[in-house]
């Protein structure tokens, strides 16, 4: 546990949905997760809320197929700042190779939906694998993203699976690739919780 800045210290699933319709109603604002099928989304959610069974993850791709919702709390362990509620949002990952070209617009549709239509989305995590050069929808992606109004802050994933010096060089080049700050992308493991303070003190501080 981190011994200043915010933790997240309870976080429970609240539902899935498909429509806006089923989206909670509870005023909180919102943190969204995105990044292709199989990045880590699911798991950095559960890295983040220390619950290793809080949402579903997969070894193969496609696992997540709807917008779900988890309600967290945070407390700010050094401050005086108190409690801040929110929710974290996993969404359905994009670039599953099998899918056919119906269910790639659909998908697009779907997040797009969710997007447009959260007047209480803050913060959009995009989660990009730090093993691998950008990739087309990567990089379409994070300018569709960067395009729609949100905060969009970079993550870069499955950092325990590379040296210190190659997770440092990578993140070099993505950062360069996509024109970013390197102070601002944050480097994450979710086996090792590389990257959990950051991440949440980013969250938090975007809400
Ligand atoms: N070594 C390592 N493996 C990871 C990490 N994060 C996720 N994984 C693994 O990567 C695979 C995919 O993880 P998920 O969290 O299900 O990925 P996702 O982005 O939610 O995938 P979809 O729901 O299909 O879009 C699983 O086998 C995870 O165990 C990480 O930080 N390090
Ligand atoms: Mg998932």
């Amino acid at each position: 546990m981190p011994e200043q800045g915010w933790d997240i210290i309870k976080a429970r699933y609240v539902t899935s949905a498909v429509a806006p319709a089923q989206y909670p109603p509870d005023g909180w604002p919102e943190a969204a997760f995105i990044g292709r099928s199989n990045v880590g989304k699911s798991s950095l959610i559960n890295s983040l809320c220390r619950n290793g069974r809080l949402a579903k993850v997969s070894g193969s791709p496609g696992k997540t197929r709807t917008v779900n919702f988890f309600a967290v709390q945070a407390k700010d362990t050094g401050g005086d700042a108190g409690f801040k509620q929110f929710f974290l949002v996993d969404l359905p990952g994009y670039g599953f190779a099998k899918a056919s070209k119906a269910d790639k617009s659909a998908w697009a549709e779907f997040i797009r939906l969710y997007i447009t239509s959260s007047r209480r989305l803050k913060i959009l995590c995009q989660l990009i694998d730090i093993r691998h050069d950008l990739m087309k929808n990567d990089r379409e992606c994070y300018e569709w993203l960067a395009g729609e109004g949100v905060p969009v802050r970079v993550v870069l994933t499955k950092a325990d699976k590379l040296s210190a010096a190659a997770a440092a060089a990578q993140k070099a080049r993505l950062c360069r690739a996509l024109s970013l700050d390197p102070a601002q992308t944050i480097v994450y493991s979710a086996v090792k919780n590389t990257g959990r303070a950051e991440l949440i003190g980013n969250i938090v501080r975007g809400l």
